[in-house]
């Protein structure tokens, strides 16, 4: 699509063009881009003047198009070359990941996706960028060999984003305890859930890395929220819509917190995509409606719980020791199954981090590996 899109003259006027397309571009828009030594500090890219204080009036004076290069002489004086490729890369407002992040739909047949092995360089490696590209289509990687000292958990974190801290800690420490203040710390099962849907924002990325395992149950699961949700909406289309309409209460509380925070099970984004599922059947709340309208809800939220506890959707595996897990907050659910404490050690450790530290080490990793 970006190569049949093209930057043309015509009177000194700039026109993006294509079959469709003849827009001419704001004259001022094209000398906020420029990037001439002295008016944009080549080291951050960040500009050296303040368009905001400027009048927008500006025109341009004359425009040659060389190769790949726009050069332009305005109003003001400032002559500037401009690279094109950039400007269409901008007006199609092509995120440079976004190709990279788009999700494919798994069920439990799922069995194809690559492992990857800890090293002390990965950070910087193009593997990362491997792993990185694999959470995004799949929602979740897996990585073995990762240190079980020192809660090096932490250190993985913040090299490929930065952790949230939340009241559970700077990371929380999974295993059956006495005095839980979350089921987590049970050896209880845990029905696929997503994590803090009570926060504001959500933690968007949970890692768990398994300290040790020596039991026989307490196998990790995972559910695909995208791919039930596309097949709600396909199959159930009145269920669909009550999901992603009513926004229900969630709430967390123990002696320190009360946490509370509104949304629909299925939150969708100003195109009405999907943007994030929440479901934690322990903690959600919702209002007082319409006895019909709550009649149709129940229904809805049976008919997704029956699909997320499905053996259709579910993937369960054991994690070992070493074993570290990335796992997309807003997109899957997890959960795991029961085990008995008196035949050993489950000891995991969890922490939480956001897509945009993410996202920015993934877009790094493309530029050093010159990755499109
Ligand atoms: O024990 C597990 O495998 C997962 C526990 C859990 O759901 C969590 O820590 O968020
Ligand atoms: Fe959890």
């Amino acid at each position: 699509m970006l190569n049949f899109m093209k930057i043309e003259l015509d009177n000194n006027k700039v026109f993006f063009r294509d079959e469709n397309l003849n827009e001419e571009i704001h004259p001022f828009w094209l000398r906020e881009r420029v990037e001439n030594i002295e008016l944009l500090d080549q080291k951050t890219q960040q500009r050296l003047f303040d368009p905001s204080t400027m009048e927008s009036d500006v025109i341009i004076k004359s425009a040659i198009i060389e190769k790949d290069l726009l050069n332009i002489t305005f109003s003001d004086g400032i002559e500037t070359k401009i690279d094109i490729n950039k400007i269409i890369r901008e007006f199609k407002n092509s995120n440079s990941i976004s190709k990279i992040k788009e999700k494919v739909k798994w069920t439990s047949s799922l069995n194809d996706v690559k492992k990857f092995n800890f090293h002390e360089t990965i950070y910087e490696s193009i593997e990362m960028h491997e792993l990185l590209e694999s959470f995004y289509k799949y929602g979740f990687a897996i990585l073995k060999n990762v240190p079980t000292h020192d809660n090096y958990l932490i250190k993985f974190a913040n090299s490929v984003g930065s952790v949230r801290r939340t009241n559970f800690g700077e990371h929380f420490n999974v295993s059956s305890k006495p005095n839980p203040n979350d089921l987590a710390y049970t050896p209880l099962p845990l029905a696929p859930h997503t994590d803090n849907p009570y926060r504001n924002p959500v933690p968007c990325i949970q890692i768990l890395h398994c300290i040790e395992n020596e039991v026989t149950g307490g196998l990790s699961t995972l559910v695909d929220g995208y791919t039930v949700t596309e097949d709600l909406k396909k199959n159930f289309p009145e269920y669909y819509e009550i999901l992603t309409k009513v926004k229900v209460k969630f709430k967390f509380i123990d002696k320190d917190v009360i946490l509370e925070d509104w949304s629909e099970l299925i939150e969708l984004d100003e195109n009405k995509n999907f943007k994030q599922v929440r479901f934690s059947p322990r903690l959600d709340y919702v209002p007082v409606l319409k006895k019909e309208e709550l009649d149709l809800y129940y229904k809805a939220r049976k008919k997704l719980s029956d699909l997320y506890n499905s053996d259709f959707y579910r993937i369960e595996f054991k994690l070992m020791s070493g074993d570290l897990i990335m796992m997309d907050n807003y997109r899957l659910l997890h959960g795991r199954t029961e085990f008995n404490p008196n035949e050993g050690k489950r000891f995991l450790q969890g922490c939480y981090i956001e897509y945009d530290s993410t996202d920015s080490k993934l877009r790094h990793l493309q530029r050093k590996f010159n990755i499109n």
